[in-house]
């Protein structure tokens, strides 16, 4: 049989579940994921190696109605991602009706050329019951009429590996982009600050987590002993800031227990975190503040009414 080897995309709103299905097939902790949506901020490979194949998949941030300059430079981060695949895997979430979101990515897929090889899966089947599946299903198949749905759990496992196999029988024929161990194109201090991010949504509420930014100002090796990571949490005002720390400090040791644990799961070694708080206001929709912060912007667009 052929090598093959490719880029499948993972398309998809934020929260139906992509860098969870990511994480399965690589079989290890690499993506953040978080119960709350924009979990993913940027495009990191994972790297599926395999006898007959490699599988680069392309995690990337939900497809969204922007509200801020962030969501745009998500957006096409995202969309580039999809244009540069050589297989696109559209995923939805069984426990909700179609969203105006899940619209937006049915829409901006539908329009990709034919020749496009393409698969669709909706995921957390494991959490409806049969009559609510059945319903949701045939909505959510209705969005792009003509791709080939697949039903799966990416938290369980039920139906990934079919959905693997399909994934891998649309790759075109080729070597390996890659080394055979290597998992991703991140950087082990980039991956921790997504940890770290997810870790802060995870534990916060309201409007407070879609208004962090994470950056890691210190990634000191020490040997066996792990290590040693300084990282500053970004807030948009100084209320926030006191949300983020909590009284006393509880909320911050909070999170930096549950990132640490991640980061020790991810890089396999034990880890010294050390985080303090920040603010930048505005900075989301301020495009220097987001340069600075590693964001790539599409060039100014006059604005929209509603949603924009
Ligand atoms: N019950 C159930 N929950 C799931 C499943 N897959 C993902 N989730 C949950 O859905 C939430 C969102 O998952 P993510 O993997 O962060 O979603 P995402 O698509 O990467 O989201 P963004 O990065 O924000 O675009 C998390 O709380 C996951 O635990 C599944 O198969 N079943
Ligand atoms: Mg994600």
């Amino acid at each position: 049989m052929p090598h093959r080897s490719g880029y499948v995309a993972l398309a998809g709103r934020p929260s139906v579940g992509k860098s969870t299905l990511l994480n399965r097939y690589l079989g290890q902790l690499l993506a953040a994921v978080s119960p709350r949506p924009q979990t993913t901020r940027r495009v990191q490979l994972g790297i599926l190696t395999t006898t007959e194949a490699q599988i680069v998949f392309v995690d990337m941030p939900g497809l969204h109605l922007p509200r801020h300059r962030l969501g745009q430079a998500l957006n096409l981060a995202a969309q580039q991602a999809v244009d540069d695949a050589d297989v696109v895997l559209a995923l939805f979430d069984i426990t909700q009706d179609p969203t105006p979101e899940d619209r937006l990515v049915a829409e901006r897929l539908g329009a990709l050329p034919p020749e496009r090889r393409r698969h669709a899966a909706i995921n957390k089947i494991d959490a409806v019951g049969q009559a609510v599946r059945r319903r949701r299903s045939l909505a959510l198949r209705s969005l792009l009429p003509s791709w080939d749905f697949r039903e799966i759990s990416a938290a369980r496992g039920d139906g990934c590996g079919e959905l693997l196999n399909d994934l891998i029988h649309d790759l075109p024929e080729g070597e390996p982009f890659f080394p055979d161990d290597q998992v991703t194109d991140a950087f082990e201090r980039d991956i921790a600050a997504d940890l770290i991010r997810a870790a802060a949504m995870t534990q916060l509420h309201q409007e407070v987590p879609h208004s962090l930014a994470v950056r890691v100002d210190e990634y000191e090796e020490r040997g066996a002993d792990g290590a040693r990571i300084r990282a500053t949490l970004f807030v948009e005002r100084e209320s926030q800031k006191g949300i983020v720390i909590g009284r006393g400090g509880e909320r911050l040791k909070a999170i930096g227990t549950e990132a640490r644990r991640e980061i020790e799961a991810m890089s396999g070694r034990s880890c010294y975190l050390e985080l303090r708080v920040e603010v930048l206001p505005g900075w989301r929709s301020d495009p220097r503040a987001l340069a600075s912060l590693g964001f790539r912007l599409p060039p100014e667009e006059p604005r929209h009414g509603g949603a924009g």
